[in-house]
């Protein structure tokens, strides 16, 4: 191994070895409680200019990155079409109806046929006493990588619920958004009702959506309405909701189980590095910097890990634990949340101060935060930068739910050459 790698990884390796020795995998638990091992030195000036490169808090709603379904997608339409299928303010409306496979008993439903289902409007009214707001990264659990992070402002859907005076048989609500009229374009999802009647360890409600960063959602995030899950993957936040029904059944019939995916998952903790220089000079300290999606059990670290590719990796390591891993340093709270706030996070959101504007405890859960170190000047060669979270129970990444069925939760890598 070349000698300064090595020296680098020498001063942390005893400490690392401690870390593990003993504690197996199920001992990983114990990670939260020990002391840090591997202390950032001040960062320099070529830390701190990555650092200033970093992706804004908040994501613009137009540079979320899009799921849609549908031909034509919803959002392509122009304006007086919009109209036409009651996907712009004035003309949307939400049936909420008995399921008819399975009916919940319901002392009435909402209907457009008898001129009772929700608009827009009367959303609005509720709002008035009703709305909350909550961060929240939207990530599609079959490509892992989140889509944005933003605001999310709207009405529990409870309440909508409780309009219909629901009575016995009431296990499940499903809901679908507007697709063409071409049943084959359906994209459904599911709730148990528990989860939308009460709000379990402390998370947000579900919501309907109607406003993201501030603004009203745009036709691309799902206006004028979309259900809003804050500890879900994104295909539980159906866009363009148009239908909702309460059933009886006790299944999920998501269109995402139809397609071999884990529908009860929580958003998981993880990690990645945003993109390196393909080369790096020798012996130039590299500056890296990262996100990590704060999942359902929270995070306590990020680690990075550089490994010369000449080098054999330890056999029987899939999840590298026996690897020198160190702490990067997690970012503290933006001066500047981006998303086009117009300035301060708006009171009262979830995880805010009302006062201060300042979140109540960082980083946030089911958000983003992001991370960053200097790895020293490096010799000549290629290495794999690898970055891994440790939650807030202790799991290190990809544990405790490494199947990807559940969404992404992959070590990070990244691979990168030193050459004169
Ligand atoms: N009506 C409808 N809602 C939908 C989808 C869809 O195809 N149609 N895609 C879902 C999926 S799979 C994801 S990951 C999120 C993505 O949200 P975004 O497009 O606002 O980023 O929307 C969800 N809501
Ligand atoms: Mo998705």
């Amino acid at each position: 191994m070349n000698s300064e790698l090595s020296r680098f990884i020498r001063e942390h390796r005893n400490l690392t070895r401690r870390f593990f020795l003993g504690l197996g995998t199920a001992g990983v638990a114990g990670i939260s409680s020990l002391p840090i091992v591997a202390r950032q030195q001040e960062p320099d000036a070529v830390l701190k200019e990555k650092i200033g490169q970093v992706e804004d808090w908040l994501t613009l709603q137009n540079d979320f990155r899009d799921v849609s379904r549908g031909n034509p997608r919803p959002h392509s339409f122009d304006e007086a079409k919009r109209k036409e299928v009651g996907l712009s303010r004035d003309t949307w409306s939400l049936e909420v109806l008995t399921d008819p496979q399975n009916k919940a008993q319901l002392g009435r439903e909402l209907t457009k046929k008898e001129n009772t289902a929700l608009t827009f409007d009367r959303l609005m009214d509720m709002a008035k006493t009703r709305a909350v707001r909550f961060p929240k990264i939207m990530t599609c659990l079959n490509l892992g990588c989140p889509l944005g992070n933003g605001i999310w402002e709207g009405v529990p859907l409870r309440d909508v619920i409780w309009l219909t005076e629901p009575g016995r048989n009431l296990r499940r609500v499903f809901y679908h958004g507007y697709h063409n009229d071409d049943p084959k374009q359906v994209f459904r999802s599911s709730l148990p009702v528990g989860r939308v009647l009460e709000d379990l360890h402390d998370l947000p409600p579900v919501i309907l959506c109607y406003k993201l960063n501030g603004q009203w959602l745009e036709p691309k995030r799902g206006a004028p309405v979309r259900v809003v899950v804050p500890e879900a993957y994104g295909f539980k936040s159906v866009k363009w909701l148009t239908h909702l029904y309460l059933s009886n059944e006790w299944k999920a019939n998501d269109t995402y189980g139809e397609q071999n995916n884990d529908v009860d998952s929580p958003l998981k903790t993880f990690c990645d590095p945003f993109p390196l220089p393909a080369t790096v000079k020798p012996g130039q300290p590299l500056p890296v910097t990262g996100y990590a999606q704060v999942g359902i059990s929270g995070l306590s670290k990020v680690q990075v890990w550089v490994h010369d590719d000449s080098e054999t990796l330890a056999p029987d390591d899939e999840y590298f634990l026996q690897a020198p891993w160190h702490d990067a340093r997690i970012l503290g709270p933006p001066k500047n949340w981006g998303g086009g706030l117009a300035d301060k996070v708006p009171a009262p959101t979830y995880g805010f101060d009302p006062e201060t504007g300042q979140p109540r405890t960082w980083p946030i859960r089911l958000s983003r935060a992001h991370w960053a170190i200097l790895l020293p000047g490096l010799p000549p060669g290629k290495y794999t930068l690898r970055c891994r979270t440790i939650d807030g129970q202790g799991a290190a990444q990809p544990m405790p739910r490494p199947f990807r069925k559940s969404g992404r939760a992959a070590i990070g890598e990244m691979s990168f050459t030193v050459e004169a």
